[in-house]
């Protein structure tokens, strides 16, 4: 008998797939089309299990798709700029390219040992040129619509080394990953893509995507972070007039003072000279302030009063007007109106510099009183001390004060009705060398001009010294440098930045339908053909941006005519971590290292003896508990990890990694193979069925059943390999190994498993002797006649102890009346009630007849 020996057939058919181009999307037909994805990798240089997880995922769905008659699209790509290979370059001198390049080959390697059934010639690299000359003009797409423009921004900027730092290099003391300096904040003159513009179409269009986890969809409308309210005018005693953005414009008339960004340009003309020097000295601190420092909740408040006032529009009150750092310039107007008793910020401020506090919504359960609030009152109530709006309930929704004070707003010209978002725009603009150059050119007398389309790819320059001083080293190669202008002739300099990778990943969907066109960036017949994409597979932390800025892209290559759909991905499953055990020391919360563990049933700290606690986190080197996927495949073969992978956890939960559970799903694939491998199979037509095929026949259907459900839509996995189990058990226990039905068995047991255990699916198709791939076959479609069963068995008792069964047409046996006298007929029944008075007849339908007898 021949032994299940995954190493080898794994790499026999593997090659094979390979030189038939198994995997090779088809050409377009009338087939419907289903469009796979997983989100592709940075090039590291190492396959995790976070990765087996989500290719194997994405390849379950493919395979099965194919055999369900889709044609598919099913690549593979690599996000392949960025810092880590720059870094690479600084510490160990070797060029980003080469590296990169290399670490490809590697982790392709890895991912052919899996069996993943990638469409490999439609791989991409966004590093390469044949990829980034069309992310380059894409960008141009951007700025010829205008949606690409620069202003000044501020970076992290590391004076020893004179660079700028990506927020990555700086630790959590804000010092540099390399020199060790203080970072400090500089203005930059940087590339911003108008996404504030998309703004509310990303948030509506939400709504369409109906395959999306809701929680993505929140995480998602919260980053866009619509608020609506009004826009009031006030007008300072000298005539200016200062736009606020509240969200309660009905509170207005408690509005109490102003407070201004300290960034905000009328500061300057508002400042009287006895101020001046506090609030220019205010100003300098405030920007060496990070966002998130200003805005953090409970910080001190601090301000600097203009020495100016403006008139509240409502009351005509005088109201003073300050700068602090808690209001921000880049968000609403960046100017707000001070309404203490409702706003706890403002409440913080009032009580901090002695401002005046105005009541105007009164709660139904108590009376405020400014003068012994502790904190503001943001709740319901009605509205008072506010002209008009005096008894109006407080709050948003028909009739209610937030409408009826935009009314009067808008009536009196004052304001109006408004709405705002939380989303900035997009800074794109990286100061480093591993990235797509943005091809602007930038001439005294043009401004910034686009590079030509011919010219593109602007490619970067080989042959660079990185030295991690002194700027990206872009900036430092004259011959790069210099050209003339597109447009006039002068002497130029090429931009020097180049862009964030987040845009390399926005759009890379939309190249692989046609990722080996030279001529365009995608045809877009083909494109359109193939998008959107039917399942995308991916990790969570790419909920908000990268998921944002793609939906982003598709929406303004739609609006430049490319592309005639709305949303890139229907739907979306973002799979769930893979854990591994740790040994954690709960005293000192050190990890202890597996292999110095003498007792793993009772793990005890090897020097000091304490008891360790087993917890499961995710896998990382620091916490040794990596299980590195060569080793599993090594051991077990690719076909076990992915059943395991498959079947310990639902696809979007966490999955805790177990060597048992490895070797139990090893286990199963042996007897599967022990139950195929070398088996005479009696392929001639079934008839005349008898019972045992008949439940066997139901066993199988039931499977295909359970299996096609569980793989609709919700992708159950887990659930859907217990099914296999079952098929399995069912089969093995079949007395008639020579009955046609017991062919149709193993035939249906094998394409059920083809797409979850691809090598082991194949070997054993074609040992039972098909000369074509079991992945060009279709899919078991379920016989619902073969579900029901024409007989059940009906256990009979005698003063409730079991004497045996009968076989009762289901008719019967789901008669209550018919049963019972079916069942008193029976031998049975008879031999046991042998003439004794019955005194009640308890009868279960399709289960069990009970006699109590006298
Ligand atoms: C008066 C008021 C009264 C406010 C009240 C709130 C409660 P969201 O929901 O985040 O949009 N605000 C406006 N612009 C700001 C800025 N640039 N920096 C800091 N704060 C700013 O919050 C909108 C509210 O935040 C606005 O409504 C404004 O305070 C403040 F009982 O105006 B409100
Ligand atoms: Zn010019």
């Amino acid at each position: 008998e021949s032994r299940y020996t995954p190493a080898e057939i794994e790499e026999k058919w593997q090659k094979v797939w390979s030189e038939t181009n198994l995997d090779q999307t088809p050409e377009q037909s009338d087939k419907p089309k289903f469009y796979a994805l997983s989100m592709f990798p940075y090039p590291s240089g190492n396959l995790h299990m976070g990765h087996v997880r989500v290719y194997t995922i994405v390849d379950v769905i493919a395979r099965l798709k194919r055999m369900q008659g889709y044609r598919v699209l099913n690549p593979m790509g690599w996000d392949a700029f960025g810092l880590p290979a720059e870094n690479a370059a600084i510490e160990r001198n070797v060029a980003p390219a080469n590296w990169t390049y290399q670490n490809i080959d590697q982790m392709r390697d890895q991912l052919k040992q899996l069996g993943i059934s990638f469409d490999w010639s439609k791989e991409l690299a966004t590093c390469s040129p044949d990829y980034y000359r069309w992310t380059q003009w894409i960008f141009l797409e951007f700025f010829k619509a205008g949606l690409a423009y620069q202003k000044e921004a501020t970076v992290n900027w590391d004076p020893i080394d004179q660079t700028v730092l990506a927020n990555e290099q700086v630790d959590a003391d804000g010092r540099s990953w390399r020199s060790g300096a203080k970072v400090e904040r500089k203005l930059l003159r940087q590339w911003f893509l108008k996404i504030t513009d998309y703004a509310e179409q990303l948030l509506v269009d939400l709504d369409k995507l109906k395959g999306w986890p809701d929680r993505v969809k929140l995480m998602q409308a919260n980053w866009i972070g619509k608020s609506t309210g009004a826009q009031v005018t006030f007008t300072t005693e000298a005539g200016d007039e200062i736009v606020v953005f509240t969200t309660r414009p009905d509170t207005l008339w408690g509005a109490s003072f102003m407070v201004l960004s300290p960034e905000h340009p009328l500061v300057e003309k508002l400042t009287t000279s006895e101020q001046s020097a506090a609030i220019q000295q205010y100003q300098e601190a405030a920007a060496a302030k990070s966002d998130l420092d200003r805005t953090a909740e409970g910080q001190e408040k601090t301000g600097v009063w203009t020495g100016s006032y403006a008139i509240n529009p409502v009351n005509n009150q005088k109201i003073p007007i300050w700068i602090a750092d808690y209001v921000l310039m880049d968000y609403g107007t960046g100017a707000i109106m001070a309404v203490p008793a409702h706003d706890q910020r403002d409440f913080e401020f009032a009580k901090k510099f002695n401002l005046p506090i105005h009541v105007v919504v009164q709660p139904a359960d108590q009376t405020l009183d400014s003068s012994t609030m502790t904190e503001a009152y943001p709740g319901e109530g009605v509205m008072v001390n506010s002209g008009e709006l005096n008894g109006v309930p407080a709050g948003k929704g028909k009739g209610q004060s937030v409408e009826k004070a935009i009314a009067f707003l808008e009536a009196h010209q004052k304001g109006k009705g408004t709405s705002n978002y939380r989303l900035r725009d997009w800074l794109i603009s990286r100061q480093r060398y591993w990235g797509a150059p943005i091809p602007i050119i930038h001439c005294p007398n043009c401004g910034a001009v686009p590079v030509p389309d011919a010219d593109l790819p602007v490619k970067l320059p080989e042959d660079v010294e990185f030295s991690g001083k002194g700027g990206s080293p872009l900036t430092q190669i004259e011959s790069w440098l210099n050209v003339p202008c597109p447009s006039c002739g002068t002497p130029a300099k090429r931009e020097t930045d180049t862009m964030d990778t987040f845009i390399d990943s926005s759009w890379y969907f939309l190249r692989y339908p046609d990722a080996n066109n030279d001529q365009a960036v995608f045809d877009k017949a083909i494109t359109n053909d193939w998008m959107p994409v039917d399942q995308y597979v991916g990790g969570i932390e790419h909920a908000i941006l990268h998921l944002l800025y793609s939906r982003f892209f598709t929406k303004v290559l739609r609006d430049r005519g490319l592309l005639n759909f709305d949303e890139p991905f229907e739907r979306l499953l973002t799979q769930g971590m893979v854990q591994g055990r740790t040994y954690k020391n709960p005293t000192t919360g050190k990890y202890v290292i597996p292999a110095d563990i003498k007792d793993p049933t009772n793990p005890v700290d090897p020097i000091t003896g304490e008891k360790l606690e087993i917890v499961f986190e995710k896998m990382s080197k620091s916490k040794h508990n990596g299980v590195a996927p060569g080793d599993v495949v090594n051991k077990y073969g690719a076909d076990t990890a992915r059943m395991f992978i498959l079947f310990k956890a639902p696809p979007e939960k966490d999955l805790e990694w177990e060597d048992a559970d490895v070797e139990g799903q090893y286990r199963f694939l042996n007897r599967v193979w022990r139950l195929v491998a070398d088996s005479k199979l009696n392929q001639k037509p079934a008839k005349d069925l008898s019972k045992a095929e008949k439940d066997l026949r139901r066993s199988i259907h039931t499977a295909i059943k359970e299996i096609t459900e569980d793989l609709q839509g919700e992708y159950q996995f887990n659930t859907a390999v217990s099914e296999l189990m079952k098929l399995s058990n069912a089969l093995s226990d079949c007395a008639q190994k020579d009955s046609p039905v017991y062919a149709e068995g193993i035939d249906a047991l094998l394409r059920l498993l083809a797409p979850f255990a691809p090598h082991m699916a194949e070997e054993l198709w074609r040992s039972i002797g098909h000369s074509d791939s079991i992945h060009t076959q279709s899919f078991p479609i379920v016989d619902p006649g073969a579900l029901v069963a024409d007989e059940k068995t009906i256990v009979i008792q005698i003063l409730g102890k079991t004497r045996g069964t009968i076989e009762a047409a289901t008719a019967i046996a789901d008669d209550k009346a018919a049963l019972e006298q079916f069942a008193r007929d029976s031998e049975i029944a008879k031999r046991y009630i042998d003439g004794k008075e019955i005194k009640k007849v308890i009868v279960v339908p399709g289960k069990l007849v009970n006699f109590v007898v006298a």
